[in-house]
């Protein structure tokens, strides 16, 4: 790949960034901004390889890891969905005052999935489609039922901490920030296409809410991948063809 990696700046929090051009670039073309999940980076197995599947459609991908996560700036126990939200927006305008950049589109896992959700409602008049992979649109609503991270807490007294499966610490504003938050509301506001794809054995985020939302945008192809998990473990080759294809069809 014909990587640069770089910092973008946002609100004096350096956010670290990779963007890898097509093979056959030639000055101009479309770019997908990809967002890991909730504990991941952007060097991840299914990331890498949906930022291969979109440089093989001719796009080039801009990889950010978010605030709190892989080597950007920022504590992972202070992170919340504000936080991850105006990272993208910030991501977002850079990626709009890149020359080589035609349309831009938004695509992210699992917590960056509900990111892409949340920020393709915000910036509707700047994207050109999402594609939210397995997206945990589940967080919010788990947020006000006290149900979080495989554990439970009362909703109207969130604790100081919550505990991340691989044992790390999350802060309760996370909760309490994740609480205000409507996700149907984001998809009504955005009218572009958008690409969902979903693993049907998924043990991290039930498949209902890829399929839930799916039917709720105005505009969305579904791709189910039956049998696979969370980060498509077993048939990641079906997202990475799905995303080619996709893009492929939306090329200019
Ligand atoms: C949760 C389940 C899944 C949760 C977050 C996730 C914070 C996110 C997973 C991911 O981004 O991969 O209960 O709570």
């Amino acid at each position: 790949m014909n990587t640069h990696q770089f910092t973008i700046m946002d609100d004096g929090i350096r956010l670290n960034a990779k963007l890898d051009y097509p093979k056959d670039f030639s000055g101009k073309c479309p770019l997908v901004i990809v967002i890991h999940g909730f504990t991941g980076h952007m060097e991840e197995r299914h990331i890498i390889a949906v930022t291969e599947a979109i440089n093989e459609a001719g796009f080039a991908a801009l990889r950010v890891d978010m605030y709190g996560h892989g080597h950007s700036d920022g504590a992972f126990e202070d992170h919340t969905l504000y936080k991850w939200l105006t990272n993208a927006l910030t991501v977002i305008d850079y990626a709009r005052g890149l020359d080589f950049a035609t349309d831009l589109y938004l695509c992210g896992h699992s917590q960056g999935g509900l990111t892409t959700i949340l920020a393709g409602a915000l910036k509707h008049d700047a994207l050109k489609g999402l594609m939210p992979l397995s997206p945990a649109t589940m967080i919010p609503e788990g947020a006000r039922k006290g149900d979080l991270l495989g554990t439970s807490f009362d909703p109207d007294r969130i604790p100081e901490k919550l505990v991340a499966h691989d044992g790390r610490a999350l802060k309760g504003n996370y909760a309490r920030v994740a609480q205000t938050i409507h996700v149907e509301e984001a998809v009504d506001r955005f009218t572009g296409d958008v690409l969902l794809v979903h693993g049907d054995a998924d043990e991290a985020v039930p498949v209902q809410c890829g399929i839930d939302t799916a039917k709720r945008y105005a505009r969305c192809e579904l791709v189910l991948i039956p049998g696979d998990n969370h980060c498509y473990d077993y048939h990641l080759e079906q997202v990475v063809e799905a995303v080619r294809r996709w893009l492929e069809a939306r090329k200019a």
